[in-house]
């Protein structure tokens, strides 16, 4: 009988499909239209070129962006601006009913759905990578002849009816940059005509725009310009054309075929079904609904694959979504937190692609031969490369020097060799990065009673500068660990190597105990901020816990100890981004319970819509954007991350199952996530143990996993062999791999 169970078991792991868990539908949905840009309004986006829709009845408006449509140049700052809006106007529209608007996270689409004398009304909205275009499709399902719509993009200066279609475009120039964007709309039936402030629409069938928007920024062309004007405007009509000889079901075909794939490698579910009530109900009036959770943790993957695909830039403070010509920060690229944790979920979300766009912009930064990040290192008589804290998207840097922020954007480099084993990109885009903030240092670091010490640092974004600073000496360690690694595995140049051993050997690593227990955030502390009850919103000399890997409970348990002193004095309130950081800090203290609370925290339901620095302010909006305040995006993406570490950890040699499990999450599976080593993980739990759990091997690396809640009894392939494993008294267990195979664990 045992041995039958085992079979059956064992056939139905096997089966194909097991290894991904179910999913709830996932959508944001509304029963009225947005009035607020910030708080209610829905993004989306293609990874460069970005929208929001109102939603409105009478008249819709759609504001976009385009990733690099920024005043500014390379001594100026600037800031990142609003592209333009599409207004649409429905006139008579004023009774309606059944009103609904949402955006899909499933297949990435938006839609606005009402009934007015008896018909139904549908919008679809769209941002197409395929097609590099947002599209919008008003219908009448069943319908014929009902579509009646004024449109206009403001601020054209052109249009030219077709036929049944018109094109209508704006251009200019801000400082550096010349943008264009071009705006196309088609209807099928009906009258179409054109005057010099609107495109009139009449009893149609059905009505479809084709928008798209791009400027002449070049990241690879010195002076950061690529195109004449007229190459752009070309540029944006071709794909216009392209995109308009196909269909709507076409291009909509084209855009499922595109983004389902890459947003359905990791399905999440806690065995709660969708609400039958609105979102913004759902933030509001149950916070603790898990439905909450998983919706949150989705979100923060839907807003990267439309933030961050194609244009080799990160995406901003704001991802790509502003309707503000002076932003605030400037919606800039800011390097002593945000713009890392934008990227904190690429990996182990599975959406590795999109960490590349950041990683490139670093590269080519870095290696600029007479770029800024060069000539603040040479202007201070040093090699390598370093950034100050806001940069512009033209290599323009400035407000407080940020040093170690270059070791910073290194971990990124690494973290994604880690997760991919790619060699190729370690040697050639990596390591020459990495070895460059490395020398750098080599040429910075003092020498104090026989430590090696960074002179003259900050931990932002309090305190004195001053030497020694945690936050400074624990990136350094983190650079030359990796690099020397890396430079092992290139087989680097011997004197680099030696002196880079000798270095490290020396170094401070800037995690050092204080007089009440906490982790140290300077060495010195001449002001005496390292109090108990300093809350302040960063965790600068946290970095060794998370992102970092130098404390845990397995390695130093008095630095966690002292870690988690650390993280209850800064207490459980912050803005947006610092109370996603605090759940990936408690998750990596394996305090389940404690990263769920600062989860809630960071889903409190926020009002205030202006820069607030009030830790008690933070948390979301009804569209379930981060709250800053005002809307920050890197709290979404700190959350996704932070999640993901409550539920697999692999930072430390090994992949650590449901490390930080909460009790709200008895039951569950996740599906897709990544693991250092190239390891894509699926895993079920049930009554707080894992019951389930599938590792494909990227690599063929040895597999090594620790898993203390739970005794592993076999190994299968995925021939259904048993593959021999170790078993350490230390809850580890390790198996060969081959690339390309999966393992299921049997419990
Ligand atoms: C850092 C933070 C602020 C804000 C800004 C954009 O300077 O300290 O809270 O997030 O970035």
């Amino acid at each position: 009988m045992k041995i039958l169970l085992y079979k059956l078991t064992l056939l139905v792991l096997l089966a194909p499909g097991f290894a991904r868990a179910s999913q709830p539908a996932m959508k944001l949905w509304y029963q009225t239209p947005a009035n607020e840009w910030m708080t209610q309004a829905l993004p989306i986006g293609n990874g460069e070129l970005g929208a929001m829709f109102f939603g409105g009845v009478e008249q819709e408006q759609i504001q976009f962006n385009e990733k690099t449509r920024w005043k500014g140049h390379e001594t100026l700052r600037g800031a990142y601006q609003s592209f333009g809006d599409i207004f649409l106007n429905f006139s008579g529209h004023t009774n309606y009913t059944d009103y609904q608007r949402s955006l899909n996270l499933d297949d990435a689409l938006g839609e606005v759905r009402y009934t007015v004398d008896g018909v139904e009304y549908v919008r679809e909205y769209f941002a197409s990578y395929p097609d590099q275009a947002i599209v919008v499709r008003i219908s009448t399902p069943g319908v014929r002849g009902k579509v009646s719509v004024q449109l206009r993009l403001e601020n054209a200066q052109h249009t030219v009816k077709e036929g049944n279609s018109s094109v209508s475009w704006m251009e200019g120039k801000s400082d550096l940059l010349s943008y264009c964007a071009v705006f196309k709309v088609s209807s099928e039936g009906g009258r179409l005509n054109t005057d010099q402030s609107y495109i009139t629409i009449t009893n149609a069938d059905a009505v479809t725009l084709l928008l798209t928007a791009a400027t002449n920024f070049s990241l690879n062309d010195a002076g950061y310009v690529g195109e004449t004007d007229k190459q752009l405007k070309n540029r944006l009509l071709s794909r216009l054309q392209k995109a308009s000889r196909k269909s709507y079901n076409q291009l909509k075909k084209a855009h499922l075929d595109d983004y389902q794939p890459l947003f359905q490698r990791v399905n999440f579910d806690l065995n709660v079904p969708a609400p039958t009530f609105p979102t913004d109900k759902l933030v509001r009036s149950h916070k603790y609904n898990t439905y909450l959770d998983i919706l949150y943790y989705q979100y923060g993957r839907y807003l990267m694959l439309a933030s961050s695909r194609g244009m080799n830039l990160p995406n901003n403070l704001q991802g790509i979504w502003n309707n503000d010509n002076n932003p605030p920060w400037q919606c800039d690229i800011h390097s002593n937190i945000n713009i890392q944790m934008n990227y904190w979920p690429a990996e182990p979300t599975h959406l590795s692609e999109c960490h590349t766009p950041f990683l490139s912009y670093i590269y080519t930064e870095a290696m600029r031969k007479g770029g800024s990040w060069q000539n603040i290192a040479r202007q201070e008589g040093l090699r390598g490369w370093a950034i100050k804290t806001q940069s512009n998207i033209f290599g323009y840097t400035d407000w407080n020097i940020n040093r170690p922020a270059n070791a910073w954007y290194c971990m990124h480099l690494w973290q994604h060799f880690e997760y991919t084993q790619n060699l190729k990109f370690l040697k050639e885009t990596a390591f020459p990065v990495m070895k460059a903030a490395t020398e750098y240092w080599f040429d910075r670091l003092i020498p104090v009673d026989g430590r090696l010490l960074a002179p003259d640092e900050w931990s932002p974004e309090q305190g004195p500068w001053e030497d020694g600073v945690a936050y400074a000496q624990q990136l350094i360690d983190e650079l030359f660990r990796t690099t020397l690694i890396a430079a092992k595995l290139l087989k680097a140049e011997k004197i680099f190597i030696d002196e880079l051993t000798d270095k490290l050997s020396r170094l401070d690593r800037g995690i050092r105990i204080g007089d009440w227990g906490q982790v140290k955030e300077w060495k010195y502390d001449i002001q005496k901020l390292d109090k108990m009850g300093n809350d302040h919103r960063h965790l600068s000399h946290l970095i060794a816990l998370y992102p970092g890997n130098q404390i845990s409970y397995r390695l130093n348990p008095e630095v966690a100890d002292a870690a988690k002193k650390t993280l209850v004095s800064r207490g459980d309130d912050g803005t947006g981004w610092s109370r996603a950081w605090k759940i990936a800090c408690w998750a990596r203290l394996n305090d389940g319970n404690h990263a769920y609370k600062l989860l809630k925290q960071a889903l409190n339901l926020a009002t205030i819509t202006v820069i607030s620095m009030d830790n008690k302010d933070g948390g979301v909006y009804e569209n379930l954007l981060d709250a800053h305040p005002p809307f920050q995006i890197d709290g979404n993406f700190g959350a996704t991350a932070g999640i993901t570490e409550m539920l697999l950890q692999s930072h430390q040699g090994d992949l650590q199952l449901l490390p930080a499990l909460p009790d709200a999450w008895p039951t569950g599976s996740i599906s897709g996530i990544r693991a250092v080593g190239n390891f894509t993980v699926s895993l079920k739990w049930q009554n707080h143990i894992p019951v389930e759990c599938v590792i494909v091997s990227g690599s063929g690396k040895i597999c090594r996993l620790y898993v203390p809640q739970v005794t592993v009894k076999s190994v299968i392939d995925s021939k259904g062999r048993a593959v021999h494993f170790t078993s350490s008294d230390d809850f580890s267990i390790q198996f060969p791999t081959r690339k390309g195979h999966s393992y299921t664990l049997l419990f």
